[in-house]
């Protein structure tokens, strides 16, 4: 659809950038806070690119005035941070440790101070290890009232102070790379408790929803899902059919039970045929009906190009790549499924990650024809090596080419009917990324930090910063 004028971004939209509290705070024992499953895991040898943790991470435990004052600078309109469950609750429930809220609370006062809007992430993945320990975490039925719990607190302090929140992120991460993949904690490889874990994680995320109803009427809620819109390979049915069975089993599989209460049927039937479907009790289904989010939350990186997969394919092991050396993508998929294949109209990062603005337009338009739901763009960006040249200068016009590609799209989706909230980019200062260290870099704000040496975490602004700041003051008219 191509438009002769394009609609303004709307006057309050919320022009914004995105961490996670592991990714980003350090501090991991400070104040009383208890250990989480991330603290853990990164400590097991070979599990992160050159053994890589959060421990320190960018010092925003300490510099966190510093990074919002850059946030002023820049003029941003909001920002999304999440809240470290094992801060508030050192060991999951029970005792809550004051100094761990007190932060979080110092934190929005500050941003409020510089009219910057909080954006709360409930869960990015830092569970704390004492859940993990005592009942398996995301595997017990027990976490729906803990995780309630640790929300409703967080509900009660700052229920006049923030009006937007997250509950997972990226449920559909998480769950897949910790129970399938084994890549993140608790490293299980195995389907049958992958789903099962699922199912539990969806009632949580419905129970906390319904809580918030009940303190914060007026605010808005919904959970963060990572979505990668499937394609077809070719126009051959084939591959048509393999692409629709991706949507179904990797997006509607989340996104219908989020918005709809209801497991998408062909997906269910599958599982269900296969001893895969999880174990249903009752009063689930209602509760999960009862509940729906105000908005989506989408973090967009990528789609999916699919092609059929016969039922006796075998797949090679999936190499990923956390090196930044590109090149290393493996055809990876679910035989009888689908098999997923190198896109050739699009380009690649030099972690493989293939390039697609428009993609996320199309995600948006699925997501509005489907849920009819408002969206916030919760995650978007460019993970790159950046070059520190003369005079603290680093002239990232890769990632203002990537960004003002997305934001474009943005404004094509707005004018073709998404009510879209706003588009918080990955990430504001660079942080560690999960598995890749800290080269790969995300943010507007270079840190001086390596893997090996902590350095001075000196901040710098990149060229891109200037250019977000300019989109920011324009609304997004002058990209
Ligand atoms: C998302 C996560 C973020 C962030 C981002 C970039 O999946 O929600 O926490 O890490 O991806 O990923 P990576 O760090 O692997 O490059």
């Amino acid at each position: 659809m191509y438009h002769s004028k394009l609609d303004h971004f709307p006057k309050d939209f919320l022009w914004g950038s995105a961490s996670a509290a592991y990714q980003i705070e350090g501090a991991w024992n400070e104040d009383g806070k208890g250990p989480s499953v991330w603290d853990k895991f990164t400590k097991i040898p070979g599990k992160t690119f050159k053994g890589t943790n959060g421990d320190v991470a960018v010092d925003h435990y300490h510099r966190y005035k510093e990074d919002v004052s850059l946030m002023a600078e820049m003029g941003l309109k909001a920002y999304r941070f999440s809240v470290s469950w094992s801060r508030i609750y050192p060991s999951g429930k029970g005792k809550l440790n004051e100094a761990g809220i007190q932060f979080y609370e110092d934190l929005i006062d500050e941003l409020r101070k510089h009219g910057i809007e909080p954006i709360i992430t409930l869960y990015h993945w830092d569970l704390p290890q004492a859940l993990q320990d005592e009942y398996g975490g995301w595997e017990s039925r027990d976490i729906i009232k803990d995780f309630d719990n640790y929300c409703i607190t967080l509900f009660e302090r700052f229920k006049n102070k923030v009006k937007y929140w997250v509950t997972l992120n990226e449920q559909n991460i998480f769950i897949r790379l910790g129970y399938e993949e084994a890549s993140h904690p608790p490293g299980v490889s195995d389907r049958k408790r992958m789903y099962e874990a699922n199912h539990i994680a969806n009632l949580a995320n419905a129970k906390v929803i319904q809580s918030f109803r009940g303190i914060i009427p007026d605010g808005k809620i919904g959970p963060s899902f990572a979505y990668g819109p499937a394609y077809a390979y070719s126009s051959n049915p084939e591959d048509v059919l393999a692409a629709e069975n991706a949507e179904e089993f990797n997006n509607h599989w989340w996104l219908d039970v989020y918005c709809w209460g209801e497991y998408p049927k062909v997906a269910w039937k599958h599982l269900e045929q296969r001893g895969l479907a999880p174990t249903i009790e009752q009063g689930d289904m209602e509760l999960l009906k009862a509940t729906k989010p105000d908005f989506m939350g989408v973090n967009y990186y990528q789609t999916a190009t699919l092609t059929a997969s016969p039922l006796d394919e075998v797949f090679g092991e999936a190499k990923e790549n956390h090196d930044g050396k590109k090149g290393n993508f493996v055809e990876s998929g679910d035989a009888g499924l689908f098999k997923r294949k190198r896109n050739k109209s699009l380009e690649t990062t030099n972690w493989d990650w293939e390039i697609d603005p428009v993609g996320l337009r199309i995600g948006l338009r699925r997501i509005t024809s489907r849920y009819g739901l408002p969206v916030l763009v919760t995650e978007n960006g460019l993970g790159e090596f950046d070059k520190l040249e003369e005079n603290e200068k680093i002239h990232d016009d890769y990632r203002i080419d990537f960004i003002r590609k997305h934001v474009e799209q943005l404004q094509a989706a707005i004018t073709d009917g998404v009510d879209l909230l706003g588009y918080c980019t990955w990430s504001f200062t660079d942080l560690l990324s999960w598995l890749n260290g800290y080269q790969k870099r995300y943010g507007f704000v270079y840190i001086n930090r390596n893997e090996t040496e902590e350095k001075d975490m000196k901040r710098m602004k990149k060229k891109s910063f200037y250019w977000y700041k300019n989109v920011i003051k324009s609304n997004g008219e002058e990209l």
